[in-house]
């Protein structure tokens, strides 16, 4: 299956009250209609069954109802069941508390009813106090751990996927660890505000940053990448949209136009990956990594 129609399936925005019943069945409609389009694959948004909760301050059982502590559970077994019936995997983010009370900003991919990968975000963005001055908070250092699971890779659908959540695909450091492990498709889920509270200036660059973060993490590794926004008008917060799907090549094969539900596809060819892999970014032969030692001392401070 490694020349696949794979789909990402922008979602828009949630409402604070929305029960998880409501998010699922939006996704189910999205995960049919990807199917009916061929595609093997359809990738879901960062935190995709609520709203973006850390847009808040919330303590005890205000803060605990927006985490899944099993997965499936009972409002998300409709995916499972749907995509094992239409025979098609899926990426879903969520908040995951553990047994062992830890709380992770999660992701998984799901492929025949098992999850064949699960990744916890690394590069949490925002901060850890509450600060009135924002017109909204952004507190995921408060409210997740930084994932411990690393950057993995994992076999699926006929290649080697990995995956990373928002704030992740800004880092290249994120990418350069997934493609060394020969990752050919990433899959990932963003929630991106328009607005940037510390550093207002750069508001009307949020499209582009995200578009460059992407292009530039496929072309400088050589893989794919499948992106899902939640977009649009979410509690007072407008969300970005702009879901793509992104070739070894960097270029951009298929993107989202609004900031609601929808769908979009490509076909992806993961072979295509060598175009890049055996030239410029052969990265066996051309990285010289006894010279990147700064990039793994201790940061400072
Ligand atoms: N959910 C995120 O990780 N959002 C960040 C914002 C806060 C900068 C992002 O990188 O898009």
């Amino acid at each position: 299956m490694r020349n696949l129609i794979a789909a990402v399936a922008q979602m828009g925005p949630i409402a604070r009250d929305a029960p998880r019943s409501s998010a699922v069945a939006r996704m189910c409609t999205m995960m049919t209609d990807a199917a009916d389009r061929g595609a093997s694959l359809v990738v879901f948004p960062e935190l995709a069954l609520t709203t973006f909760f850390p847009r808040w301050h919330l303590e005890g059982a205000d803060l605990d109802q927006w985490f899944e502590t099993a997965m499936p559970n009972a409002a998300t077994q409709p995916l499972f069941d749907l995509s094992a019936k239409l025979n098609i995997a899926f990426h879903l983010g969520y908040a995951e508390l553990t047994p062992q009370g830890q709380r992770f900003n999660t992701a998984i991919m799901v492929e025949a009813g098992q999850i064949v990968g699960k990744y916890r975000k690394i590069h949490l963005p925002g901060h850890q106090e509450p600060e009135p001055w924002r017109p909204f908070q952004h507190l995921e250092k408060r409210y997740f751990e930084t994932g411990d699971l690393g950057f993995s890779v994992f076999d699926a659908l006929g290649g080697k996927a990995g995956m990373c959540i928002c704030n992740d695909r800004r880092w290249p450091e994120t990418w350069r660890m997934l493609g060394l492990q020969g990752a050919e498709l990433v899959a990932l889920g963003y929630n991106t505000p328009l607005h940037y509270p510390p550093a207002p200036e750069h508001d009307h660059l949020q499209y582009f940053h995200n578009a460059l973060s992407i292009q530039a993490g496929c072309y400088q590794n050589g893989l794919w990448a499948l992106a899902a926004a939640k977009a649009g008008h979410e509690e007072g917060c407008d969300l970005i949209g702009g879901s793509m799907i992104v070739a070894p090549t960097g270029e951009i094969v298929a993107q989202a136009l609004g900031v609601g539900d929808e769908v979009i596809t490509a076909r992806i060819d993961l072979d295509r990956c060598a175009e890049i892999r055996r030239n410029i970014f052969d990265l066996a032969k051309h990285r010289e990594p006894q010279t990147y030692g700064l990039l793994t001392a201790p940061k400072a401070g």
